[in-house]
């Protein structure tokens, strides 16, 4: 059987905030809110993925943390991981599949229309303690 495709997600924590981001594409997605990140290439790490997804989506310099336990299907084939990031350099900018961002206290999370797969993400960060 073919193993799933990874796609990694960044949960970045600043000031006891998290960011979320505004999806902009494809059109069934687009006005959705999701932790920022994407598809693992053949033969790179999903730590590498994660730091080339967010330079590419925000114009950031990140490094992952820690893997937030927990793996959520995405539509056939797809799985969803999600690693705490610390920022390294730059402000985050919506540049790349996004329309908008925010940083969300903890009060705020679930203002947003988060992807359906990330709901259950955004509450795994949430329990991760250290994160915040
Ligand atoms: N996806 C869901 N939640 C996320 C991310 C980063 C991605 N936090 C879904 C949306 C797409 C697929 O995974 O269907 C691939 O993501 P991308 O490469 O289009 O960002
Ligand atoms: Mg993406």
């Amino acid at each position: 059987m073919t193993r799933s495709i990874v796609v990694v997600g960044g949960a970045l924590l600043s000031g006891g905030r998290l960011l979320a981001t505004r999806r902009s594409a494809p059109p069934e997605l687009a006005g959705r809110w999701e932790l920022p990140g994407g598809k693992v290439e053949p033969g790179e790490t999903p730590e590498r993925a994660l730091v080339r997804e967010l330079r590419e989506e925000l114009g950031v310099t990140a490094e992952p943390v820690e893997r937030v336990p927990g793996e959520w299907p995405l539509k056939p084939g797809y799985v969803l991981r999600v690693w705490t990031v610390r920022l390294l350099a730059g402000t985050p900018e919506p540049l790349e599949d996004h329309d908008e961002l925010r940083w969300l206290t903890p009060d705020e999370i679930w203002d947003v229309d988060w992807l359906d797969q990330d709901v259950a993400a955004v509450k795994a960060v949430l329990a991760v303690p250290a994160a915040w």
